[in-house]
């Protein structure tokens, strides 16, 4: 095991980093911009260093401060968390070339399931169900028109260097095919220097199906089941649930062994999420593949009982997996709530500022992974989740009750947060009898 893990990252993530490494009797370093001084998670870390100013792009995206404060601190590897450089795969490289193990996949798996012309050939050859399409990267517009043609419209362009809804154009007849095309190639080049582009059916009413996949460096991978993350708005995730509702076992135990076999072919270790959409008739289509630990990892907690930073932990350091797919077994229904300092009422704009008032809820089946208190003062320049309430109970039904129970509970203020949404979208029929899709909380948000 580690001695010394650096954590690359801020925030709730970071509090569950050093939570997790404390467990395994592991010395913490955590960076921190000069925005986060004195963040209430830096106190529990063992050590703590400042590696720049505010801005993202001059702190915790700084590969050469990260490694300098590896270098100096002793650390022996890197944890990235999720977002900044979690998929990142030249800091993956960058983190190797130094000594330090990169807590999570290598960098050559990472880059195989990353790009989604080369992951969806992988899935193809792993058995995992993908969106009819171009067979990889569109070379000749007319062969797409041509394609598009033969699956029917609508169809839709993606980048492969693309994700979370960057570089998509929907199309509807050829000419939109043409333009999507160079629209797409055009904005993916800007954002993120591939031009790479693919074409595949496109899929109008979906729920976001998502499998937690775990593997290690000895040609292990289980699955640890799914999660339903349909309640979003503009591709941020406000509710997540696992399982997911209204799925037959038999087609929900063959897409999530696919999701397994699809990262085990790409020799992955550590926490992977494979990303599906799942149409009317539970049939599935993969979306892509996140190569780090996601925010709404701790629903698969609840339901499974595995605490899954800790198992990425000791797969990075070189352990086999501590159980195998027979062990793993779903207990009862978790969702998590994203409490994020956002003003619904006012276009979900960012609430920075003194946080006034905070009193957590609690009680059976009550998690609050935060990082916040009272006297915080919320910095402006990251993202707005101020903490996750996750609830577990023996159905969805109790569930639902519970987190209505802890919501009504939870105090915060005078920021206004996401609170109330997450209450009245506990309420909607289409949500209660799990009838929901994708688009369903901005149809809702539209039509108030
Ligand atoms: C799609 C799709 C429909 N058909 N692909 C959006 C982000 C990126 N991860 C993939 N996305 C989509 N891909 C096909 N072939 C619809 C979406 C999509 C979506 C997917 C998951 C969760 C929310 C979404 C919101 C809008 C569009």
């Amino acid at each position: 095991m580690f001695k010394r893990v650096l954590i690359a990252n801020r925030g709730e993530i970071a509090l569950r980093i050093i939570r997790a490494c404390r467990e395994l009797g592991v010395k913490t370093v955590c960076v921190y911009s000069s925005a986060d001084a004195g963040g209430p998670w830096l106190e529990q870390a063992d050590q703590t260093i400042c590696i720049g100013p505010p801005a993202s792009k001059d702190s915790y995206l700084r590969i050469d401060r990260i490694i300098a404060a590896a270098e100096v601190s002793h650390a022996d590897a890197i944890h990235p968390g999720y977002g900044f450089l979690s998929e990142n795969s030249h800091f993956a490289e960058v983190c190797r070339d130094s000594k330090f193990e990169f807590i999570g996949p290598s960098p050559e798996a990472m880059q195989a399931l990353g790009d989604k012309v080369n992951c969806k050939r992988l899935a193809k050859a792993a058995g995992t169900p993908i969106f009819p399409g171009t067979d990889g990267a569109i070379e000749d517009v007319e062969e797409a028109v041509a394609i598009a043609n033969t699956i029917g419209y609508p169809v839709i362009v993606k980048a492969a260097g693309g994700g979370g809804g960057r570089g998509m154009r929907i199309a509807r007849d050829d000419a939109e095919v043409r333009t999507g095309v160079e629209q797409a190639r055009q904005e993916a080049l800007a954002a993120f220097a591939n031009g790479t582009v693919y074409l595949e059916k496109y899929l109008e009413m979906a729920r976001h199906f998502e499998v937690q996949v775990l593997g290690d460096k000895h040609g292990h991978a289980v699955h640890l089941f799914e999660r339903d993350c349909s309640s979003q708005r503009r591709h941020q995730k406000l509710i997540e649930e696992a399982p997911a509702p209204n799925v037959d076992a038999g087609r929900r135990d063959q897409v999530c062994a696919s999701a397994a076999d699809l990262v085990r072919s790409a020799a992955y270790a550590g926490a992977a999420t494979v990303e599906f959409l799942m149409d009317r008739t539970q049939r599935f289509y993969l979306l892509e593949v996140n190569t780090r630990v996601q925010v709404e990892h701790p629903i698969t907690e609840a339901i499974t009982g595995i605490d899954i930073v800790q198992t990425g932990i000791r797969v990075a350091a070189g352990e086999q997996l501590p159980f195998t797919q027979s062990d793993i077994s779903v207990r009862g229904h978790a969702m998590e709530f994203r409490i994020n300092a956002e003003d619904p009422a006012r276009n979900f704009m960012p609430q920075a500022g003194m946080v006034e008032t905070y009193a957590p809820p609690g009680g059976l089946g009550v998690r609050v992974d935060s990082h916040v208190r009272a006297g915080y003062r919320i910095p402006p320049n990251y993202d707005s989740m101020i903490g996750k309430l996750i609830i577990h109970a023996p159905t969805r039904e109790q569930c639902i009750e519970r987190s209505l129970g802890a919501l009504g509970e939870y105090r915060i203020g005078p920021i206004k947060t996401t609170i109330p949404l997450h209450q009245r979208l506990l309420r909607e029929p289409l949500f209660v009898e799990a009838k929901h899709d994708i688009k369903y909380v901005e149809r809702l948000l539209e039509a108030s």
